[in-house]
């Protein structure tokens, strides 16, 4: 066990998982904290920042502290991760950037400001933390960066052209970040999850009135090989894997961790 535990050890590290109050960043957050990582998160609500706290409290995760950050403001991220290496009295050593959003809007319908706000909270704010952290990354000769890819980075569907365009290039966002400081030991890869069963994806699951499971649950059973949806937990070793020192000559990787999807040409009528 004692090579396991080295490899995949985040002991000591800093990491910034960015909108981590519920959902994918929240799991992420609590298995890095539980590898031994020391774990800052953001959010925009505080009181999904008060909830937060308490269930990383609850699940047994001590050293995470929260901060009230809206991830497309630099001002806002450049004073955050201010307080963060003051509070912690380190730099961070990972970075998730995992906070964002989806609009499900018909492209000839929607505005060019949900179309905008949509690319500013899932592609620039990435831009924004990776640029913020980056510096003392490149100082420290190490670091891992970690974007929150989609299957919409690789495939389109009727209703989320904002999404898949700002996924698309969080893609390409990731490629470029490792080739322009791979140099540094400075590893960025992304993380493609499949269909997730989180509060983004709840409107997707609603029963109908009559009980029976919403057409799109069915269609992604349907669609996924392991005929369910992906749980949060299923996302944590994959991101393990990126965060830490197993990891250290995959750079440019998107690790898609779908149940098989992007496999797959769907079942026959
Ligand atoms: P979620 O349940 O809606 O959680 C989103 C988190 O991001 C919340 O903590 C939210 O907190 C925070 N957030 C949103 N906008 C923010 C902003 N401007 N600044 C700071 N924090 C912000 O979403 P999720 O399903 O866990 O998804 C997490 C990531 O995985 C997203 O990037 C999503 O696109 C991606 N993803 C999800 C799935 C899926 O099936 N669920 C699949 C592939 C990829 P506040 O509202 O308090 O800010
Ligand atoms: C949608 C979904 C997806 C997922 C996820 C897939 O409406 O199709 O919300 O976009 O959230 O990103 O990987």
């Amino acid at each position: 066990m004692g090579f396991v535990n080295d490899k995949f050890s985040l002991e000591g590290k800093l990491a910034w998982i960015t909108g981590a109050s519920y959902g994918i960043g929240y799991a992420i957050a609590l298995c890095y904290a539980r590898a031994g990582a020391r774990v800052a998160f953001n959010c925009r609500h505080r009181d999904g920042l008060e909830k937060a706290l308490a269930a990383y409290a609850t699940d047994g995760a001590a050293d995470v502290r929260g901060y009230i950050c809206d991830v497309t403001d630099e001002g806002q991220v450049k004073s955050t991760l201010s307080q963060i290496e003051k509070d912690f009295g380190q730099s961070v050593d990972i970075l998730v950037n995992n906070a964002g959003i989806i609009k499900r809007i018909p492209m000839t319908e929607m505005s060019a400001e949900d179309f905008r706000q949509v690319i500013d909270i899932d592609l620039t704010a990435a831009f924004i933390v990776s640029k913020a952290v980056l510096p003392a990354m490149v100082e420290k000769r190490r670091g891992k960066i970690i974007n929150i890819c989609s299957m919409m980075s690789e495939l389109g569907r009727e209703t989320v052209s904002a999404y898949a365009a700002a996924k698309g290039g969080l893609k390409m966002l990731t490629r470029n970040i490792c080739s322009e400081y791979g140099k540094y030991n400075i590893q960025c890869n992304g993380l493609g999850p499949g269909y997730i069963a989180t509060p983004q994806t709840a409107p997707l699951r609603e029963r109908q009135p009559d009980g029976s499971r919403h057409p799109f649950d069915s269609f992604i059973v349907a669609k996924t090989p392991a005929e369910r949806w992906g749980t949060t937990d299923d996302l944590q070793g994959p991101t393990l894997f990126l965060a830490s020192e197993a990891s250290d000559f995959v750079n440019g990787q998107i690790l898609y961790v779908d149940g098989g999807i992007l496999a797959y040409i769907g079942k026959q009528p």
